[in-house]
């Protein structure tokens, strides 16, 4: 009988399995019988965005986390396929940092070129699951959305790929009942134009408040506070930007701060990540972890410890991610079929435990991307994924952090250079803090949106040194913006 492999989820790493799969069935190799649950109606995981937030039209959890305007955090050289570049996809040099809806064209081209959507039920969510250890077999149940009909299916190997950005982690703070402004999740953040005018609080100093923060400035905030619980971000921020210790507790619209300090606001936004949650699977299966770049448990990240049959797939904390999916996606692929012969358990704790005292030593942003890096190195060393230039990669990312403290509101105007292909990318027509269209359309073929807007975009900069009141500048550039598009 034909191995039977469940994968739940189709975002980056389930497809990325897929992939994975038909890569082996291009080189002739067999392949096992294939189902793969998506509980969306399409897949893309969180590039396939939503403007819905809480629940969606089958009451379910709304994944995605993701927002209207938001472009790549990294550059896509850091990412990009080693079997699929950007030239091959679009056809020409691309800019460093795509939109949203231009990396979601460029995940969609590699599946939609291998025949692989046949595997996918969308619209199918994985509800429960068991493992039965005489047979050695998982029995899954899932449930059309659309029907409301539930089924079994067996599988000798189960991926769950459900990613780990979809749960926020909310925590309590005291008094936030009285604040009589809008207390939300980034996890339900979907757009920055609401926040024109406005007195904004980020709880959290990582991505999400970066840039949220930083897009609630590009369209006229009147300030942003950053409160950050260990460490400040510590960037050249702008001139309606600061960062304070962690809030202390809540007085109605007034937040108090560690350090004594306290200030009026409008909003909070908790940008204070999220859970790892696993509802489909029993707890002996599911994954505890704070998001970090090795969580403990998984054998080369992948496997689950005490049962070889089960892979997680784009578990960590992510510097890499489609590439990183696609390593993952290889080795389990290998270990399911045979081809990379697993250590004893002992072995693999072993080797479990280096990874997590190294992990324990990071110190900073650029040990922690040579880290994730050496992690990949030895995912691909084990599999006939194409190999890449994994330094050189490493150096993409340092001279990213290096743009981002140099200037963080102008990094993803840089140019870097493919590992994959060699090519210089493009300087995009627009810079980021002027672009107000991020379709794909106007990413592409549009006109520069930067006309009639560099006097205010010098303006803007110049800002940094003025306070609040100064700064009429922002939000009537804005408007001016908005209204002279296109
Ligand atoms: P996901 O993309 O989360 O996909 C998981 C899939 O599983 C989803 O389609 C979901 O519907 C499905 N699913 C979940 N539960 C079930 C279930 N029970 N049954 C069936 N299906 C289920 N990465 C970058 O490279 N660049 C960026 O700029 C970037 N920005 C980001 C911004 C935000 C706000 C967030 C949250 C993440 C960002 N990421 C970015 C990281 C992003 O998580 C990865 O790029 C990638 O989407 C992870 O892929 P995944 O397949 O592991 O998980
Ligand atoms: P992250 O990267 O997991 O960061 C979570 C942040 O939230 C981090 O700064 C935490 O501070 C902070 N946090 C967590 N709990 C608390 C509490 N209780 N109080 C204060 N601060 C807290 O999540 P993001 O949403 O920023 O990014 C997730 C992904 O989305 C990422 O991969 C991006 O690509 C986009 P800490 O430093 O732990 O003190």
């Amino acid at each position: 009988m034909a191995l039977r492999v469940g994968i739940i989820g189709a975002g980056p790493s389930g497809l990325a399995q897929l992939r994975a799969f038909e890569s082996a069935r291009q080189k002739g190799a067999p392949i096992p019988e294939i189902m793969c649950f998506e509980k969306q109606d399409d897949w893309g995981g969180q590039w396939n965005n939503s403007w819905r937030i809480g629940l969606d039209a089958h009451g379910e959890p709304v994944h995605t986390s993701m927002y209207r305007h938001l472009w790549s955090n990294g550059p896509k050289e850091c990412l990009e396929f080693s079997d699929y570049s950007f030239d091959e996809h679009f056809g020409r040099a691309i800019s460093s940092f795509p939109p949203r809806e231009v990396l979601f064209d460029y995940i969609k081209g590699r599946v939609e070129k291998s025949d692989v959507r046949k595997y996918v039920q969308f619209n199918t969510v994985a509800r429960h699951t068991s493992y039965n250890e005489d047979t050695q077999e998982f029995t899954l149940t899932v449930e059309d959305l659309k029907t409301n009909l539930t089924e079994t299916h067996v599988f000798d190997k189960l991926v769950v790929a459900t990613g780990h950005f979809s749960v926020p982690s909310v925590p309590e703070f005291t008094g936030i009942k009285t604040f009589p402004g809008e207390v939300l999740h980034a996890h339900d953040f979907r757009g920055a134009e609401r926040f024109y005018g406005k007195r904004l609080l980020m709880i959290g100093s990582s991505y999400s408040a970066e840039d949220i923060g930083m897009q609630a400035h590009k369209m006229g905030a009147a300030s942003i506070t950053l409160s950050y619980r260990t460490a400040p971000m510590g960037y050249d921020w702008p001139w309606n930007t600061v960062e304070r210790p962690l809030v202390t507790h809540f007085d109605g619209g007034t937040a108090h701060f560690r350090d004594g300090t306290q200030d009026d606001f409008d909003v909070v936004v908790l940008c204070t990540g999220y859970q790892h949650k696993y509802p489909f699977l029993p707890s002996e299966l599911s994954l505890k972890s704070p998001n970090v770049l090795y969580p403990a448990n998984l054998y080369k990240g992948v496997v689950w410890q005490q049962n070889t049959n089960l892979f997680y797939l784009g578990a960590q904390d992510q510097y890499y991610t489609f590439n990183m999916f696609d390593a993952q996606a290889w080795f389990a692929r290998d270990v399911m079929t045979g081809a990379i012969d697993l250590p004893s358990l002992a072995e693999r704790e072993a080797d479990i435990q280096l990874w997590l005292e190294r992990q324990a030593g990071l110190t900073d942003h650029d040990a922690e991307a040579d880290f994730q890096s050496d992690y990949l190195r030895e995912l691909i060393d084990a599999t006939d994924y194409p190999s890449f230039d994994l330094d050189a990669v490493s150096q993409l990312f340092k001279d990213w952090m290096h743009n981002k403290h140099t200037d963080i509101l102008g990094y993803r105007d840089a140019v870097h250079r493919s590992v994959v292909t060699g090519t210089t990318s493009t300087k995009h027509h627009t810079l980021w803090l002027n672009a107000l269209d991020d379709s794909l359309e106007r990413y592409l073929h549009g006109p520069s949106q930067d006309k009639d807007t560099e006097a205010g975009l010098t303006d803007r900069h110049r800002g940094r040194q003025g306070n609040i009141e100064g700064a009429g500048a922002g939000p009537s550039l804005i408007h001016h913006a908005i209204t002279s598009a296109p």
